[in-house]
């Protein structure tokens, strides 16, 4: 199959008590594993199975833009996070922070409101846009991609994502990716490009 469910980046246990390893086996070992082998159904046999997960994403819709953007949403997400993350960034990440939301404390407000804010399933995302930084969210499957902009990190807020640790609280997982998890080391990596 040409589409493989990748490891965790860290023990599934590693990010407790914020995500627990039951939380993990259900979100990686159930959903995201259901979205590969869904996409691997769906491109059997068709010049789609040599596509990467990014060319279907910008050149599909659909069922197969589903669950090809769901595999990529989530493995994105996983690299979105670390044992003993969150805080505040560095460098120059820190520098374009302040310079496009006035500061990291104004950008944890406004990332946690759009997280909290977005209706439904979906993701929220920090993303370059054309130079600046910015707080964006999709429904479903979406991805920032399609309109050109360029990922940075993001965060699940479908309820399968925090159900079993939160239950319908999702600010309090918001307030937990953002203290304890979120990895800035990634996202400066993805805006050094
Ligand atoms: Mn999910």
């Amino acid at each position: 199959m040409p589409f493989e469910l990748p490891n965790l980046p860290y023990a599934k246990d590693a990010l407790a008590p914020h995500i627990s390893a039951e939380c993990f086996d259900y979100h990686h070992g159930k959903h995201h594993a259901a979205y590969v082998n869904k996409l691997n159904e769906l491109t059997a046999g068709t010049p789609n199975a040599d596509k990467s997960l990014e060319e279907l994403i910008k050149t599909t819709e659909g069922g197969l833009f589903n669950q090809a953007a769901q595999v990529w949403n989530h493995t994105f997400f996983w690299n979105s996070m670390k044992p003993s993350g969150g805080g505040a960034p560095t460098g120059d990440l820190a520098a374009a922070i302040t310079r496009d939301f006035g500061g990291f404390d104004d950008f944890k407000k406004a990332f946690s409101a759009a997280a909290a804010g977005q209706f439904g399933s979906g993701w929220a995302w920090l993303v370059e846009d054309g130079g600046k930084l910015a707080i964006t969210t999709t429904s479903n499957a979406g991805n920032p991609m399609t309109d050109g902009k360029v990922p940075l990190l993001n965060l699940d807020v479908w309820e399968h994502a925090y159900y079993i640790d939160y239950r319908n609280a999702r600010p309090g997982f918001i307030a937990a990716f953002l203290d304890h998890l979120v990895d800035w080391d990634f996202a400066a990596k993805n805006l050094a490009g």
